[in-house]
């Protein structure tokens, strides 16, 4: 199926300091070309050695035949490795010298440096893994937390595909009855049951696409996390937000209003779930020239933000700034904050309230006391993941290829479904259900064009 049936090698393993360091080398001439620079203790050569073992030997330069490095080498052959080629790993002392002067010297050896994901991609044009387990080996090497990795993982042993493998089916064999029945002309009816049939099956893939998609939300969540961003006038506490979501000091807090001037960014979770934290710059009318920028970063922060917390002090009255931005986040997913709550309170609750809606949620805090971080945790979990933390074993899609590619086959089947509603011809409709048919077949990479596969496996990293 490879048309490019040359050895590629790469570092697997990143660079910097670390006790190991692992070049891999994948293709019909692995062992020939590693046989030039390794020595090995008890066998003649690599050649001799059995399958699925681990060696110790040496690296040698191939020119001055110099001791490189003392290391162990795995021989896998074909079939039964990552890429269904034959595999070596050499594992060498770690560090950057080590595996870059095994690399060169298999480099002058006879092998390509791959490219990123050649070797996933490999695994992939030789049928061991579909498209979408590719990507989620992808998503396991960037998972930032255990729930994300759980979910590669579910992805990666192929649940999701034999979910879309099965409606494919479903739709093949409908596809399949509509073209025995209009082959045969005895039925008077043959436009009518295959009308029939194609709407049934169009409304059945559809019902399964919307649980899919339904998920999908959550999982996107669970891999990228829940960007959010603190927002509120000068003073109302933001900063101080952060240092004890974060448990560290580490923006600055003084009562001088206007004390952060840039946004800053930290990354922490709760219940598995990452949430990508921004404190930002009060939010006012300013003439100073850095505080506008300041500011100008903030409303970028609040636009992209996932969820707003917005902050407002307790202990003073509302003001205007804190109406205007109670108006500019209304179409936000927000919790408000109460914030100084140690402090007389000086806003009027009943005011507040009727500025916002029905689903916004209040919570008093002080920061000072530390009061409130439970409760707020507590909302986001209710607000992003229902309240539950994520099941294991459900088929989050968490993949925006994969998103696309459902909400693309689902309008193919409502034009399918216009389309039988309006008695339109038999031959028609299949077109258009075959499309959604190819859609799903995107997502496992069975209909999949080549530009698309360069494009996938170049966002991976170089040596997987
Ligand atoms: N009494 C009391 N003071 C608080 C509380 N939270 C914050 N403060 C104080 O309020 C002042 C401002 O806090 P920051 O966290 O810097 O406020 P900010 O919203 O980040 O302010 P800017 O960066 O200027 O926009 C500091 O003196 C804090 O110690 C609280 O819950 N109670
Ligand atoms: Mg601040």
């Amino acid at each position: 199926m490879i048309n490019e049936v040359d050895t590629i090698a790469a570092i697997s393993t990143a660079l910097g300091e670390g006790a190991i360091g692992i070049v891999r080398v994948s293709g019909p001439d692995a062992i020939t070309i590693c046989n030039h620079i390794v020595r090995l203790v008890h066998h003649q050569s690599l050649s001799a050695v059995k399958s699925h073992t681990i060696n110790y030997g040496k690296v040698v330069s191939n020119d001055l035949g110099q001791d490189i490095d003392e290391v162990m080498v795995s021989v896998m052959r074909a079939p039964k490795t990552f890429t269904r080629e034959d595999v070596i790993e050499i594992n060498c002392h770690g560090g950057n010298q080590a595996v870059k002067r095994i690399l060169e010297n298999l480099l002058d050896a006879g092998a390509r440096l791959a490219e990123p994901g050649e070797f996933t991609k490999r695994a992939f044009l030789n049928g061991r893994i579909d498209l979408s387990q590719a990507e989620a080996v992808m998503d396991l090497i960037k998972a930032k937390s255990d729930r994300a990795m759980d979910l590669a993982m579910g992805q990666l042993s192929g649940r999701l595909s034999s979910k879309i493998k099965d409606l494919r089916q479903e739709m093949l064999q409908t596809l399949a009855q509509v073209e025995v029945t209009i082959d045969y002309p005895e039925y008077d009816d043959a436009e009518d049951i295959s009308l029939t049939a194609l709407s049934h099956t169009a409304k059945h893939i559809k019902e399964r696409i919307a649980e899919l998609l339904k998920q999908s939300r959550q999982g996107r969540i669970i891999r990228d996390g829940i960007k959010t961003a603190i927002i509120g006038r000068p003073n109302v506490g933001k900063s101080s937000l952060l240092n004890n979501l974060i448990q560290e000091e580490k923006a600055i807090v003084t009562e001088v209003a206007g004390t952060t001037r840039d946004t800053i960014e930290e990354t922490i979770t709760i219940n598995g779930i990452p949430l990508e934290l921004v404190d930002t710059a009060g939010i006012r009318e300013t003439t100073d020239v850095v505080e506008q920028i300041g500011v100008a970063r903030s409303r970028k922060a609040l636009e992209e933000a996932d969820l707003v917390l917005l902050l407002l002090n307790r202990s003073e009255p509302l003001s205007e700034s804190d109406r205007a931005l109670i108006a500019a986040t209304a179409d936000k997913k927000r919790l408000i904050l109460l914030n100084k709550t140690d402090l007389t309170q000086q806003l009027d609750r009943v005011q507040l309230e009727l500025l916002l809606v029905t689903t916004d949620q209040v919570i008093e805090t002080s920061m000072l006391e530390q009061v409130g971080i439970d409760a707020l945790e507590k909302s986001i979990m209710d607000l992003f993941m229902d309240g539950k933390i994520a099941e294991r074993d459900a088929t989050y899609i968490s993949n925006v290829r994969h998103i696309d590619l459902l909400k693309k086959a689902d309008k193919c089947l409502d034009e399918v479904l216009n389309a039988c509603e309006q008695q339109v011809p038999v031959d028609l409709i299949q077109i258009d259900f075959t499309r959604a048919w190819d859609l799903l077949g995107e997502i496992t990479g069975e209909s999949v064009q080549d530009e698309l596969l360069t494009q996938l496996f170049s966002q991976f990293c170089l040596g997987k």
